[in-house]
């Protein structure tokens, strides 16, 4: 199978289109926080989102310093990964019917361990877009490294205005990074790539409607990441303007609530970890997943 070229030859100038995108790739290109680069090199899965599902609790016990199982907070930053090695999972196991034929896109996708974990379980061909060209070539050399490169591409692209083929796809996700852009246009750019019955899975944090607007801990999360945190409706709203029919909405939020804690404890902590912990325990924030079909 060939894959799909784009329109035009991107360039800075047409993949950044404004001077938020500029300031976002600007952060990213720059991030090597050992909170994403340590638990990558565990096993060569970079993640750029967040865990889910309970922590063992032994990795708290046990010697502080380096014995048989490596120091307390070794055993902490393995299991982080472990967590956020299962968020992925999830996301994935939401996607539906895929076969090695099929083509999916992976938008946002920072360094590249979802793409990679697809391709591993579908056998697909999985293209990564991301508006840091640093992630870009960090993930490409990774899917070299194991293998991959003839089926897990990744490219300097915007998810809003990709150049792929229009109805080429049968998945698309976004894990974490549906915050930087306009709902409506992405999932319009979305709905033009996916073939009728293809499948969209989001994992988002989200503000919650019913307490209101962005809370204090919500809008320290947005500083943090450079990010806009949509409300929940508008991602409902978003979908059905652009012919996308949910067809699961998990909230995800208690199983997300024992990686932050875990996080917390670790030396790898960035200091956001209180507005996530403070935002979902008082209800002002959704660790969400949403999966829809285009119709
Ligand atoms: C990426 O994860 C995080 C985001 C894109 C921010 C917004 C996400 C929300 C759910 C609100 P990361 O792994 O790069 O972040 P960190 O460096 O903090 O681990
Ligand atoms: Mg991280």
């Amino acid at each position: 199978m060939t894959m799909a070229t784009p329109k035009t030859t991107p360039t800075v100038t047409n993949v950044l289109h404004t001077a938020y995108q500029k300031s976002v790739a600007s952060y990213w290109n720059s991030e090597k926080d050992p909170v994403n680069l340590l638990l990558g090199d565990i096993d060569g899965l970079y993640h750029h989102h967040y865990g889910i599902g309970d922590y063992d609790p032994s990795v708290l016990e046990g010697p502080e310093t380096v014995g048989s199982g490596g120091s307390r907070d070794d055993r902490i930053i393995t299991e982080m990964h472990r967590l956020e090695t299962a968020q992925a999972k999830v996301l994935l196991d939401h996607l539906g019917d895929v076969s090695p034929g099929d083509r999916l896109l992976d938008a946002g996708c920072g360094r590249g361990g979802t793409s990679m974990m697809a391709h591993q379980r579908f056998g697909a061909q999985v293209d990564g877009v991301s508006i840091s060209e640093q992630q870009v070539e960090f993930a490409n050399n990774q899917a070299r490294q194991r293998g991959m490169a003839d089926k897990v591409r990744f490219h300097f692209r915007n998810m809003l205005d990709t150049g792929f083929e229009t109805g080429s796809l049968r998945g698309i996700w976004n894990n974490e990074s549906t915050m930087y852009v306009d709902l409506f246009e992405l999932f319009a750019e979305h709905a033009r790539q996916l073939e009728f019955g293809g499948r969209y899975v989001c994992i988002t944090g989200c503000y919650n409607d019913v307490t209101g607007g962005r809370s204090k801990a919500v809008s320290r999360i947005d500083e943090h990441y450079i990010c806009n945190i949509h409300p929940r409706s508008d991602y409902f709203k978003a979908l059905a303007a652009n012919n996308f029919v949910p067809i699961n909405v998990i909230d995800l939020t208690a199983h997300t609530i024992p990686y932050w804690e875990l996080r917390a404890k670790s030396s790898v902590a960035t200091g956001i970890e209180d507005p996530f912990l403070t935002a979902y325990r008082e209800g002002s924030f959704h660790y969400l997943l949403i999966a829809a079909d285009r119709v």
